[in-house]
């Protein structure tokens, strides 16, 4: 092997030399493996060619380099640091050329064969992933070079390997001809950043092998041929199969899906390696316009996964996968989109161990072309096709025999092109039995799916009736919504809308919402860094932050939200005539696995509760069932059940109990607050009382409730603007966080009109508009009392002429302290008008600071929706008719301009909003804005709350 100069291949197109060609993946076997992870010799230099090879030299003294974590990134483990780019390259696009700025991280690893390595025989390094281009010796011979940054590669090493005093040097270069190929939106981190193994081959070991385990629904039968290049039997003790390689049998057997994941252990034997099996069997067709699998149609309850750790980037241990699939069972999730490369294998034997359905999607996306009309793209360019095949053979050779992928992606945002073609070619003719994805076909050429990112409700509806025409071959073809429901800071809104289309239309086959987890980087001043926090000269600020779950794994409320909205039992029915009816939304299983729990709530507080039977429901079926008598305490108020489908058993991915769905059906109405009226306002000075309520006799304004002190209540519509609320800086859709701003709805100002004492009210009128235009909101406060309650009613009349929503509708307050919140409404967690699914009625407890929702860019957040009444800081307010509150340590402003959670400082203060209405979330940071049923519109509006001292400590 020779090369031109020590960096001739970071520039060449070409896949690269001297690996072996790529073949099945698994994590042992009962050859000899040692594992090179660990602590390696490292440094950096600041271009491909700053020094030469000699590193690599057996004798090279290393004794004053850095050392390095493998796994892991160098720019996250102190040396240069890390770059945040969405779609655009962040260097010249001039392909293959990259610049002459080019971070080389110099790897070295000392290591010794185990005294009992067995010797002069044949073995392999394999690298599981290294960014974005490596150059590899061992004991100073040159192996070779490859791209393909996660992508396995092997080489072969037997004839160099020294029982002592072993050398593996690895120059890693952070760009190269391959980061055209890998333009995803994510922060570029180079590393050798997966597993490094040193594997022993003895002779007659298996070579690449695939196998093939279908399931015929109609005999129940599955089918196994396990092919091999290295010849040998295949035995699976459970099934008494010993089989011939090559050879197939048809028996009984219970088939894989997602929802019941049933593998057989099994072993791949010849002469000189046994390899266990996990087997799944199933059948992945299209069939009736529609994926099937044994038989039946799925529905994709999916999600976008990166992979990420706040501390260790995208070299991720076996816990956080582990973390990660049983978040996802327990939150309800059914499919995963492996977006946007392969990721780590043992993830996917978690999805088969799980059960989770896989698009497997190769490592491939060449997104920053878009800025020139897609020329020169590199997929449509036969230089670069040997590259992309390579690829997408890495990929399918490695994945085959995971029964969870269902699908191969060709890769993301790569425009279309021959090499693409070529790829689905491929594919198609190594693997017929699965199906073959990608989104940027529209017109479906390349692919057996059509898919989409981000499409709105709207257009999703006409392709589910089948009225978006296309191609032949498209009307033909099941759709996905391959991204959508954009996670981006507060929301996605909209989720249960699309999920209603998604159960109505068969031809809708469900989706994937963008994203799982948050990409932040942990950070000691700011808490998680994103885009920007690194000085880069090319940024996308937070879009990088737009996952389900905070970077630290928390659980956000949109993933909540999404649990609700996808849950696998549905409930219907009417708290009042006692029949709850139960529809089993699995694709393939049935409820046994569930029990059912039902609880009796009177003001929120449970005066009984038991279990009710679970009917045996098949998928698809429903059945009714009775709800006992309500239970007789005497107490009067407003009466609701509650009935959850929790785990009856223990299951590998939860405990008993573990919730899986619930309903509540309300039984009586809720009692409204009595009259708050008899007290007259008397004058006392500058101050006005009127029952508990002291008030600036000028300006009207509420000084105390009683003892408790208070920054007077007004209105207010404005909220710290949301990702969703700002949208995306492409998009040419209206974006009200930019309107509303230009509008002013963050300045508002309020004029004092007048200041009335009546004989049983005091009423101050205002209006409130901003600097510089005409539109403005009339505001009437009415305060009216009793002994100790007084009650505001604030009624709000539009003026001018208004063209935008509003953000908020409500009023704002502050409390010199309040720390413990209680209240009796929808909780635990925030919700906002389209975020609510997973709100429940109930008597809730926090804290002022538990209430805030961590979005890693500080925006409106928190909110708990229809309260009746919530106690905190030695108030109670009860609201008529039911409204949404939040209480922060900062103001609104505040909150508005902090970039990072460490801006946020508690004031002396805890500001408390009242909200009558809130503007709906939507995605539209990527996607839709909010559907127009929920946006909160200037129109006139009436809403009181009644305030008195609480009792509450
Ligand atoms: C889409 C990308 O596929 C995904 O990687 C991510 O960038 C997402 O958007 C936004 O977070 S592409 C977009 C142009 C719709």
């Amino acid at each position: 092997m020779s090369f031109r100069t020590t960096a001739d291949h970071v520039e060449d197109v070409s896949p690269g030399r001297g690996a072996l060609p790529p073949r099945a993946w698994y994590a042992c076997s009962d050859a000899r493996s040692l594992s090179l992870n660990g602590s390696w010799r490292f440094r950096l230099t600041p271009t491909a060619d700053a020094e030469d090879d000699s590193f690599a030299e057996p004798g090279h003294d290393t004794g004053d380099w850095a050392e390095v974590t493998v796994p892991g990134h160098w720019v996250l483990q102190g040396h240069g640091s890390p770059v945040y780019t969405n779609h655009l390259y962040p260097f010249p696009v001039d392909p293959p050329h990259v610049p002459t700025e080019n971070p080389t991280g110099d790897h070295v690893r000392h290591f010794d064969l185990p005294e009992d390595w067995p010797a002069d025989q044949e073995a392999t390094i394999r690298f599981d992933g290294v960014e974005s281009c490596a150059k590899v010796w061992l004991n100073g011979t040159l192996l070779g070079d490859f791209k393909g940054s996660r992508l396995p590669h092997e080489f072969a090493v037997g004839h160099l390997l020294k029982p002592r005093g072993n050398v593996l040097a690895v120059r890693v270069h952070q760009w190269s001809a391959g980061s055209y190929l890998e333009d995803q939106d994510q922060w570029w981190l180079p590393g050798i950043f997966r597993d490094v193994t040193l594997l022993h081959r003895p002779p007659g070991a298996v070579g690449d092998f695939f196998v093939h385990a279908s399931y015929d629904h109609v005999t129940g039968e599955g089918t196994l041929r396990v092919d091999s290049e290295v010849a040998g039997r295949v035995t699976v003790p459970e099934l008494g199969l010993d089989l011939a390689t090559g050879e197939s049998a048809t028996i009984p057997v219970e088939p894989w899906t997602a929802e019941t994941p049933r593998l057989y252990d099994g072993v791949l034997a010849t002469e000189g390696e046994r390899v266990p099996l996990r087997i799944g069997f199933r059948t992945v067709v299209l069939a009736d316009g529609l994926i099937k699998v044994n038989g039946q149609a799925v529905l994709f309850k999916g999600v976008n996964r990166h992979e990420w750790h706040p501390e260790r980037g995208r070299a991720l241990d076996p816990a956080t996968m582990r973390e990660d699939v049983l978040l996802m069972k327990r939150h309800n999730l059914n499919a995963v989109r492996t977006s946007h490369y392969p990721p780590h294998p043992a993830f996917l034997d978690l999805c088969d161990e799980l059960g989770l359905w896989v698009i497997d999607e190769c490592d491939l996306e060449t997104h920053g072309f878009t800025e020139q009309g897609w020329r020169d793209n590199p997929v449509d360019d036969d230089r670069w096709t040997p590259a992309l095949l390579d690829r997408a053979a890495r990929m399918v050779e490695r994945d085959k025999n995971h029964p969870s992928v269902v699908l191969w992606s060709l890769g993301n945002e790569a425009g279309t092109g021959r090499g693409l073609t070529a790829m689905a070619e491929w594919i198609r003719g190594r693997d017929p039995e699965r199906l073959v994805h990608y989104e940027g076909d529209i017109d479906c050429r390349d692919t057996d799916v059509y898919s989409r990112m981000y499409a709105f409700h709207e257009e999703v509806e006409r392709i589910g009736r089948g009225l978006d025409g296309g191609t032949h071959k498209r009307r033909r073809l099941p759709f996905i919504l391959c991204e959508y429901a954009h996670a981006m800071g507060n929301g996605p809104g909209g989720l249960a809308d699309y999920q209603e289309l998604f159960e109505r239309y068969d031809r809708l086959q469900g989706g994937f919402v963008w994203e799982w987890i948050d990409h932040g980087i942990r950070h000691p001043e700011l808490g998680f860094a994103y885009g920007g926090d690194f000085g880069e000269e090319l940024h996308d600020g937070n879009f990088v932050c737009d996952g389900l779950l905070f970077p630290d794994r928390t659980p956000s409320p949109g993933l909540v939200e999404y649990k609700k909205v996808i849950e696998p039992v549905r409930f219907r029915g009417d708290g009042a005539d006692g029949t709850v009816t139960l529809v089993n939304r699995y694709d393939f299983a049935d409820l046994s696995e569930l029990s059912l729990e039902w609880a009796y709530q009177v003001d929120g507080e449970s005066v009984g509760s038991g279990t009710l039977p679970v009917p045996p429901l098949a998928p698809g079926a429903s059945a009714d069932v009775k709800l006992p008598e309500p239970p007789a305490d005497g107490r009067s108020g407003e009466a609701c059940w509650t009935v959850r489908a929790v785990l009856a058993e223990d299951t590998a991915w939860a405990e008993r109990g573990h919730e899986v769905a619930w309903v509540q059906l309300p039984v009586t109405e809720r009692v409204k607050p009595a009259a708050v009226a008899g007290a007259a306002p008397v004058p006392d000075g500058r101050t006005i009382r009127l029952g508990p309520g002291v008030f600036d006799a000028r300006t009207g304004a509420l000084l105390r409730i009683g003892g408790v002190e208070v920054d007077a209540p007004r209105l207010d519509v404005w909220r710290a603007p949301t990702d969703n609320d700002d949208g995306a800086e492409w998009q040419t859709d209206i974006r009200y966080g930019l309107l509303w701003r230009k509008f002013g709805l963050h300045r508002m100002r309020h004029r004092l009109d007048a200041v009335e004492t009546g004989a049983d009210a005091l009423t101050v009128r205002t209006r409130v508009a901003p600097a510089a235009w005409e539109f403005g909101l009339h505001t009437e406060y009415r305060w009216t009392a009793d002994g100790d309650r007084l009650r505001l009613t604030v009624s709000v009349t539009p003026d001018g002429n208004w063209t935008v929503p509003l953000p908020r509708l409500g009023i704002r307050f502050a409390l010199p302290a309040a720390d413990a919140v209680s209240w009796f409404g929808g909780g635990p967690g925030e919700a906002y008008p389209d975020t609510g699914s997973a709100s429940r009625l109930g008597r809730w407890q926090a804290t002022v600071d538990a209430l805030q929702t961590p979005y890693v860019r500080p925006q409106e957040n928190g909110a708990r929706a229809d309260v009746r009444w919530v106690e905190l800081g030695g108030l109670r307010i009860e609201g008529e008719p039911e409204f949404w509150f939040s209480a922060r340590r900062w103001t609104t402003e505040q909150l508005d301009s902090a970039r990072h959670l460490s801006d946020l400082t508690p004031g002396d203060r805890v500001w408390v909003n009242l909200d009558h209405g809130q503007h709906g979330i939507g995605s539209q940071s990527c996607g839709p804005g909010p559907l127009p049923r929920y946006f909160l519109r200037a129109e006139p509006a009436e809403f009181s709350f009644v305030f008195s001292q609480s009792t509450a400590p």
